[in-house]
């Protein structure tokens, strides 16, 4: 599928190993230990319900080859970002047959499959890392890489400025090195480039994230992305869009990684967080990448960072962060178990089985948000033909803990204030939004305000809740939003 097929998707990440086991079991799964708890493919398959009744339409899924066995300095491989034969599926995981099946069962239920995909390194079993490193280093087990001449000589990155570094040295550390390919080589590359273009057939996947994106070569990433032949959004891991801005010629587009920062940071240091600095964040990214902000995945939480709810409970404000990859540009990613309620910090206390939450949607007030930000965005898709290519804007605020995202049909109003307080948000009639004969409903609450006649419009919010308005005309076709309107 292509870029523009993805456009209209709601993406659902799974870390394969922490999602669900395919036997229905729910083993205790302690994420300190950095050790494989189950979770598998067939896991996956038979939760589609669970994923498709939140109104999601695709899945992004861990890496899938084969990684490297055993424990290391840094535990098991469960996440799958220690590739070692790429030509082999990781077996923790399931079989071909059972990623085949997943990709079918997806395909079967009008869903998409992302797969994750390192190409920037490969792991060697740690205990043949010996220190006389790499003389006496075993390569035969890095397939089909088996010889020191397709990796880079070997640095530790120390200079994330140095871009150079950052390209050919090295990810990790003499514990556990992440075996830098050189990509430069064009044996390297070759091997690559037909690689990704028998997995994509082979599993039928229909759009890639592009790990480590920004540690090769720009240059490398067009043919590969080509050889792929779908949709390819890079990790550029950076809270600056000037840096990721070309990333996004080279593939279809990037991780909004600057405006998750701007975000993550405006929701989480109560009302001193400055909201204005996501408008300044996404105006940037819509002016310099490539395609604007409509390619770009948009989400507030994956398996690097540290949980909204591992800093701030506060429901309101969760649920204000929580909307911002429905209501702006691009195609929203929610991170597993954030649904749920799910609180773990940092990397690997972020990475919780789903299934000790039993899959439970009864009395989850964050899967009832989801759901209807999901079907809300569906609708404002099917109302207006061009919600996919108008750019969101924003209404200028009086105060930095709120912001007013105008996207149509959606008024969006978000606030950082937190469940005790009380908030307004002003449009002036020179918006030009409502020409003041309109009803509005908030589809969150399916409560109505009303612009004045002159088109302005003032709102106000007790208890600090986020507000996606969308005129009644825009719902009076759908089914489930606030029926009675
Ligand atoms: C393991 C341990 C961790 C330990 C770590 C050093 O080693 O589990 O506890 O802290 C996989 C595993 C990880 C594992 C690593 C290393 O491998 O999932 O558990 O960590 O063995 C991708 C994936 C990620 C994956 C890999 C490796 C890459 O999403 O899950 O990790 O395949 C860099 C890379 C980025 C990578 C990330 C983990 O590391 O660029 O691709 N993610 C700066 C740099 C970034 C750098 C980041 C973190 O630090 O610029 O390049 O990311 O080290 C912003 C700035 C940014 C700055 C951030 C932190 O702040 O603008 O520049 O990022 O404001
Ligand atoms: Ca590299």
């Amino acid at each position: 599928a292509s870029a523009d097929d993805w456009t209209n998707r709601a993406i659902y990440q799974v870390v394969t190993d922490r999602f669900a086991l395919g036997n229905g079991s729910s083993p205790s799964c302690d994420t300190s230990q950095k050790k494989y708890c189950g979770g598998n493919w067939q896991g996956i398959i038979n939760n589609l319900d669970y994923i498709q009744s939140m109104g999601f339409d695709a899945i992004w899924i861990s890496p899938v080859v084969e990684n490297v066995q055993g424990t290391t300095t840094e535990g098991e491989a469960y996440h799958g970002y220690w590739p070692q034969n790429i030509n082999s599926l990781n077996s923790n995981f399931g079989s071909a047959d059972d990623l085949k099946s997943l990709s079918s069962a997806l395909h079967g239920k009008g869903m998409y499959l992302m797969v994750d995909v390192v190409v920037n390194h490969v792991v060697a079993n740690p205990t043949n890392t010996s220190s006389v490193w790499p003389e006496t280093f075993d390569y035969s087990q890095l397939q089909p890489f088996g010889g020191s001449n397709s990796f880079h000589t070997q640095c530790f990155i120390d200079d994330y400025n140095n871009q150079t570094d950052v390209e050919q040295c090295w990810l990790g550390d003499s514990g556990l090195p992440l075996l830098d390919l050189d990509t430069e080589n064009s044996t390297v590359v070759d091997t690559m480039y037909s690689w990704i273009k028998n997995l994509v057939s082979d599993y039928n996947i229909d759009g890639l994230r592009v790990d480590t994106a920004k540690h090769i070569r720009q240059d490398f990433w067009p043919d590969f992305a080509s050889n792929a032949g779908v949709y390819t959004v890079g990790e550029i891991l950076i809270g600056n869009v000037t840096y990721a801005a070309p990333y996004t010629k080279a593939l279809d587009s990037v991780l909004d990684y600057p405006t998750y920062y701007a975000v993550y940071d405006a929701f989480t240091n109560g009302t001193s967080g400055n909201m204005s600095v996501i408008t300044e964040m996404v105006t940037q990214a819509q002016d310099q990448y490539n395609h604007g902000t409509f390619y770009v995945g948009s989400f507030v939480e994956n398996q690097d960072n540290p949980r909204i709810q591992s800093t701030v409970t506060d429901q309101s404000i969760v649920k204000n962060a929580m909307t911002w990859p429905f209501i702006n540009d691009g195609i929203p990613i929610l991170y597993y178990g954030q649904e749920q309620g799910y609180q773990g910090g940092n990397d690997p206390a972020n990475r919780e089985a789903l299934w000790l939450s039993g899959f439970n949607t009864e009395n989850k007030p964050l899967v009832t948000h989801v759901k209807t930000l999901n079907a809300a965005r569906k609708q404002a898709i099917s109302y207006n033909s061009s919600f996919l290519t108008t750019k969101a804007s924003f209404i200028s605020q009086s105060s930095t803990s709120t912001l007013a995202v105008s996207k149509p049909p959606f008024l969006a109003l978000l606030t950082n204030g937190g469940s005790s307080s009380s908030v307004s948000w002003s449009i002036p009639s020179s918006a030009g939004l409502y020409t003041g004969s309109e009803t509005l409903v908030d589809v969150l609450t399916c409560e109505t305000v009303t612009p004045s006649s002159d088109g302005s419009l003032s709102v106000s919010a007790s208890s600090g809740l986020p507000k996606v308005l969308m005129p009644a005309e825009a719902l009076s076709k759908s089914g489930s939003l606030c029926s009675s309107q």
